[in-house]
């Protein structure tokens, strides 16, 4: 269903401009000559100044020179930096939100949601600024005591994705903030304007509080500047989402120079329908994880594995949902599905459907373009169903698009073995209404992803727990719960007030 027309170049550029200078972006500082386009028409929204790697030295060492005043600052203290960001951000959801939709083409509702992630993720960051918490345990020795200390780790450097272009930064900036460490960003080269609308209200609020203004940088440039930061041994920390390649690229080069790194790779997160699910819940929870921001979450879901005996049924519930969705203008009210990024993307759509067809599997719903007499450049698909019995080479990768696989299982092992039998691990669900299967869905034996969902989708995860996934999709994880520990180094320290030296182990080492 084509929904709502088209704004010109013209508008989109205008906006994008007020809206990057509201968020306190010198955009005539910024201008220069390469050039993004927005996916919404394909046409050209913003022309800026792009740095190279040579920058990263001088940034990188800045950036130390902030970690050595900064980690002296006390956690809480370091909390309220991250206070007056998260308000900052609040005060800017709509501006932010515009300028994702504007580079992204997200849904209004779902841009604004990415903001509303970064606001959420600032309160949690501020409550952990007074849990920073070590353990102490009993030493073995009288008189001694025996405890861990987490200290600030250092430069914090944050490679990030086009498909959520802030969102991930403030996962990582807002809890390096309070752990004490600086941050220098590389955002994707498609969202150069919300990367710099995200810095300027930081460095707003950094001025605002009286932090070192070093605390931030951003650097607008291509993947020169990712692999100088992934080589550079001032950056400690290398947090790096997109694709496997991508990451495959970047751990083991941060491995070789003893970095850290964590990494939040690709995903091809399956649900699982029982025979027991309630189907009205189970369709609606497919169609935003597998539809919404138009396939291009990591989070994304991208098999479903039903049962026998209910997989007509969902396939056609699923397919009269896709014929109902409303796509077109991200920004118009009422759109559900925005466009591709570019035509790179619609391609590898193209290429997978073409691939399943050839591999047994049967086109149900969607595939193709729509809207491209109105906007040619601009690549508006139509989220795609493919039934296919089995799992096949094409089904076992990730393709970032709105491409859903719907496989048939017969008992629960065989299910969870599907779910289990791709390279990625990072999101996974089960509906049903089946309190043990449900469990066993979660247990060890169970869903082999870094998130494990009953009765919701795989994506739109909340902030609070630790997001990320196994094999492929890197074991890093960032965001809530401990995650914070990837961004501090910790010291086990031994204090002897006894006056003796009684030697650990029973060693005896008289002189
Ligand atoms: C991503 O796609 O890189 O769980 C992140 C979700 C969002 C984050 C997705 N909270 O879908």
């Amino acid at each position: 269903m084509a929904h709502s027309s088209i704004p010109t170049g013209a508008e989109l550029q205008q906006l994008a401009i007020e809206t990057a200078r509201r968020c306190g972006v010198d955009v005539d500082a910024a201008a220069g000559d390469t050039t993004t386009g927005s996916p919404i028409n394909g046409e050209r929204l913003s022309s800026l100044a792009w740095t190279d790697a040579t920058a990263v030295d001088d940034v990188v060492e800045r950036a130390h020179g902030a970690f050595l005043e900064w980690r002296k600052v006390p956690a809480p203290a370091r909390g309220a930096l991250v206070k007056r960001l998260g308000e900052l951000l609040a005060e800017h959801k709509d501006d932010l939100a515009a300028l994702i939709s504007l580079e992204v083409g997200k849904i209004t509702s779902e841009a604004r949601g990415e903001v509303q992630e970064m606001v959420d993720i600032c309160d949690f960051a501020v409550g952990l600024s007074r849990q920073l918490y070590g353990r102490t345990m009993p030493s073995e020795r009288p008189g001694h005591r025996l405890m861990e200390t987490w200290h600030p780790l250092g430069v914090v450097g944050v490679i990030s994705a086009f498909n959520f272009p802030a969102a991930v930064w403030s996962w990582n900036t807002a809890v390096a903030l309070v752990c004490g460490d600086p941050v220098v960003w590389k955002p994707s080269e498609l969202t150069p304007l919300t990367s710099l609308a995200s810095h300027a209200i930081l460095a707003r609020a950094i001025a605002e509080v009286g932090a070192p203004a070093d605390l931030s940088q951003v650097l607008i440039g291509g993947t020169d500047i990712g692999q100088a930061l992934v080589d550079h041994p001032g950056v400690a920390l290398l947090s790096a989402t997109g694709s496997t390649r991508m990451g495959r690229a970047v751990g083991p080069r941060v491995a070789g120079r003893f970095g850290r790194s964590l990494l939040e790779l690709g995903g091809n997160n399956a649900a699982i329908v029982s025979p027991s699910a309630d189907l009205d819940l189970t369709t609606r929870g497919i169609v935003f994880s597998a539809a919404g921001t138009a396939g291009q979450r990591c989070t994304t879901m991208r098999r479903v594995i039903a049962h026998s005996s209910v997989i007509d049924e969902v396939t056609e519930r699923l397919v009269s949902a896709y014929g109902r969705l409303p796509i077109g203008n991200p920004m118009a009210e009422g759109t559900l599905v925005g466009p591709l990024i570019h035509r790179a993307a619609y391609e590898a759509m193209e290429s997978a459907i073409a691939q399943a067809g050839s591999e047994g599997g049967k086109l149900v719903a969607g595939g193709g373009r729509t809207l491209e007499d109105e906007a040619p450049d601009a690549y508006y698909v139509r989220p795609a169903i493919v039934r296919i019995d089995e799992q096949t080479s094409v089904v076992e990768q990730e393709t970032f698009a709105p491409l859903l696989y719907v496989l048939p299982y017969d008992d629960f092992d065989e299910a969870i073995a599907l779910n289990n039998g791709v390279p990625q691990g990072l999101s996974s669900s089960v509906f049903t209404t089946d309190q043990a299967e449900a469990e066993r869905f979660v247990s060890a034996e169970g869903s082999d992803a870094g998130i494990v969902n009953v009765n919701i989708g795989t994506s739109g995860a909340e902030i609070g727990g630790a997001f990320g996934g196994e094999k492929e999709t890197g074991g890093g994880r960032e965001s809530g719960s401990d995650a914070w520990r990837a961004y501090m180094r910790r010291a086990t320290n031994t204090v002897n007030f006894s006056g003796e030296l009684p030697l650990a182990q029973g060693v005896d080492f008289t002189i």
